[in-house]
């Protein structure tokens, strides 16, 4: 069936009395296809198509989806509002077994791919807070989607795996991150380290930060968080960090220029004022103590996850061109570098704003 035909025959199955009248695509997610739906009286929606091949448990993202919702909405914060079908679930199973959902859109908001003023950075940091806390007081349960989606050791599992069935040739071609990776393991196992030791508690986190999944309207004020697939228990470390990689990115995430790439301070200043500014009163100065590492950590699990889904041969993230996950782990990797270059900067700015004995 024509994709418009197949859109359209999807959208009806849901409760909604508008008629549908065209769509777009948004392109920026790496996993699931989202499409804006237009309707004849010009009220738009967000439809999207889950990956069952990535999210095996997709029933379960929706429900946890809409668990969240409720919670937020039920406290009067605002937050994305999900559609049921006309058969009473919030999602549809289509003749080829994909997984939708619908929900609608908000008006008048935009999303940036890139941060462009110290204000917007700031706002990110405002609404990534003002999620963890509005969330920490949730009590029913969430289901696991993806186990151990920010645990290091796992991760480096999975790498080593992929090593040992890459091609040669995949192999060669990432060999000076490959070094790069194993070089810095140690390191980077510090956060995993303390959540082990329970020095870090675990909460509701969102667990994909990054600046796209940020809704803000049209005066560049930040709205909510949308993509709430990822919806876990996690710390706050791994929505700090990952919010920060992408916002603080000079590039773009799969620029492989590496010399375009660089860490923005001013917007790293603006971001940890905003997300310090109402969390640092519910965080004890050991979970503080461990945000500065936090920038280096959730920048290098995305590389090594995009260089083990290259040597895998690009199985996971959607990708345009066969060195595309090479490209985006060289350039989350030089990124890494540049944050250590900065850490003493980092640490200190963090220590003068959390700044509690
Ligand atoms: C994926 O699909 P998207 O763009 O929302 C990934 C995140 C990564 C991100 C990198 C389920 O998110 O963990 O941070 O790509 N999501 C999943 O941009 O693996
Ligand atoms: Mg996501």
């Amino acid at each position: 069936m024509e994709l418009e035909k197949k859109i359209a025959v999807i959208f009806n199955q849901f409760q909604t009395k508008h008629i549908f009248k065209r769509f777009e695509t948004f392109n920026s997610g790496h996993i699931n296809d989202t499409f804006l739906i237009i309707t004849q009286e010009n009220v738009n929606y967000v439809l999207q198509k889950i990956n069952t091949t990535v999210f095996k448990k997709a029933t379960d993202v929706v429900h946890n989806k809409i668990k969240i919702t409720h919670h937020l909405s039920e406290k009067g914060i605002q937050t994305i509002r999900f559609i049921p079908t006309k058969d009473n679930v919030y999602y549809l199973i289509d003749d080829d077994n994909n997984l939708w959902n619908l929900s609608e859109f908000i008006e008048n908001s935009q999303t940036f791919l890139k941060v462009e003023s110290d204000d917007i950075a700031y706002q990110a940091g405002l609404i990534t807070a003002e999620f963890l806390t509005n969330t920490s007081d949730f009590t029913s349960n969430l289901v696991e989607i993806l186990p151990n989606f920010h645990s290091m050791s796992f991760r480096f599992r999975e790498f080593k795996d992929a090593l040992v069935n890459a091609t040669q040739k995949r192999k060669e071609k990432a060999q000076k991150w490959i070094d790069f990776a194993l070089a810095n393991k140690k390191e980077m196992m510090v956060l995993d380290r303390a959540i082990n030791r329970k020095e870090i508690p675990l909460r509701v986190t969102h667990n994909d930060t990054k600046i796209s999944n940020i809704l803000f309207n049209t005066n560049n004020k930040a709205i909510c968080m949308i993509d709430l697939d990822t919806v876990m228990k996690g710390c706050i470390h791994f929505d700090y960090g990952d919010a920060l990689r992408t916002i603080c990115n000079t590039a773009n995430e799969d620029e492989p220029n590496v010399y375009n790439i660089n860490f923005n301070l001013d917007y790293f200043k603006n971001y940890t004022e905003g997300f310090l500014k109402n969390l640092a009163d519910n965080i004890s100065k050991q979970e503080a103590s461990y945000l500065p590492i936090s920038i280096q950590v959730m920048t290098f699990i995305m590389g090594l996850r995009f260089l083990t889904d290259y040597l895998n041969n690009d199985v996971y993230y959607k990708t345009k061109h066969p060195e595309h996950n090479l490209d985006r782990a060289s350039n989350q990797f030089t990124l890494v570098e540049k944050i250590k270059e900065q850490k003493p900067f980092i640490e200190n700015f963090i220590k003068t704003i959390y700044n509690k004995p």
